[in-house]
């Protein structure tokens, strides 16, 4: 230890780039999951900041008195208790923009790997099926026609809705919020927004405001031509009810990139052919998550140093650096 060199905790499996670079700047100490068990008292008094790769509670918190700084890898901080952090002037902050486009490109693949089965199709080529039975199944949904409901048109969400314009497809959307800035329809209730649409794309932050939000109502109000696609959180879809209205054909088809209970995924949900499943990859380019692991130790860096953070979360964007 040094003591010019504030002491960071590496909580839970960092990206190799954050590790790399807080061992190089701070006195760093690693543990594989954000319990505090795992530190000695001395250790815990020592530590100012937390590079958080796994949830972090409220209690893990307090196990620390002298923290400054929590900086989550990626934008969604919903594992991190951030109202409880900004009750002790804890800075948390997260990694947004930096993974915007990155995710939308992600989330117009998945649709149209879910629409025009281009997985199925390939597998079916590897297969030697082309060859020995002829031309793949023509597919039953399309792109062309659909109507496009955006469930969150934050940064994520208005990146998507640029491209699927370019489509050729209206957009309409559902926030809290009208944004003032957009002339695409808004629906202040989600349930409104499915009826209007065939195709949802769930791009809402997770947490108790959206758990289970897409839920059986929402799911018959868009259809049996409609398409469901979500890569925000898994939370925020009602899985079992998902399960039951792709068995039933109440909806037509879902791609999902989230899961409720990662990296478990329900049988239910493998078994079924209108599914098209991927692992949470929505961001996982090398490129991005270097770029987000970068935005991490710079937070870092930059609140240590006493200067204010890059991207602070909503709860803590009020507070003073030199207050703290
Ligand atoms: O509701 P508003 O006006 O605050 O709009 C936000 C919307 N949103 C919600 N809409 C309906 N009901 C809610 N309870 C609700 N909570 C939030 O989601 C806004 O339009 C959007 C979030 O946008 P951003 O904060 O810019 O987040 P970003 O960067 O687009 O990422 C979204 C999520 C992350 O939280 C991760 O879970 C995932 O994408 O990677």
């Amino acid at each position: 230890m040094s003591a010019s060199r504030p002491t960071v905790l590496l909580a839970g499996k960092v990206h190799p780039r954050v590790r790399q670079r807080v061992e190089a700047e701070f006195d760093a100490i690693s543990i594989d999951a954000a319990d505090a068990a795992l530190l000695d008292e001395d250790t815990r008094k020592r530590i100012r900041g937390l590079a958080a790769a796994t949830a972090i509670s409220a209690d893990f918190i307090d196990s620390m008195p002298n923290l400054e700084v929590i900086a989550n890898f990626g934008v969604g901080y919903d594992a991190v208790d951030a109202r409880h952090a900004a009750t002790r002037q804890v800075m948390v902050t997260n990694t947004p923009d930096v993974l915007s486009e990155e995710v939308a490109d992600t989330t117009v693949g998945l649709l149209l790997n879910t629409v025009r089965e281009l997985p199925k199709a390939e597998a079916y080529l590897r297969a030697g099926k082309w060859e020995s039975n002829g031309a793949y199944p023509l597919t039953s949904l399309s792109l062309r026609g659909r109507t496009v409901g955006i469930f969150g048109l934050g940064r994520i969400g208005l990146a998507i809705a640029r491209r699927l314009e370019a489509f050729g497809l209206p957009i309409h959307y559902h926030t809290r919020n009208k944004r003032s800035d957009v002339a695409y329809p808004w629906h202040a209730r989600l349930v409104d927004l499915a009826s209007a649409v065939d195709t949802l794309v769930v791009i809402v932050p997770g947490g108790a405001a959206t758990e289970k939000a897409v839920n059986t109502e929402v799911l018959d109000a868009l259809g049996p031509q409609g398409v469901l696609i979500s890569v925000g959180r898994g939370s925020t879809i009602d899985e079992p009810a998902l399960i039951a209205a792709l068995t039933d054909r109440r909806i037509a088809a879902a791609g999902l990139d989230v899961f409720a209970h990662e990296p478990h995924v329900p049988q239910a949900l493998m078994d079924l052919p209108n599914a098209c499943l991927l692992p949470h990859v929505a961001s996982a380019s090398e490129s991005t998550r270097n770029a987000m692991a970068d935005l991490v130790v710079d937070n870092l860096e930059a609140w240590l140093a006493g200067r204010p953070a890059l991207t602070p979360v909503p709860e803590c964007a009020g507070f003073d650096r030199a207050a703290s």
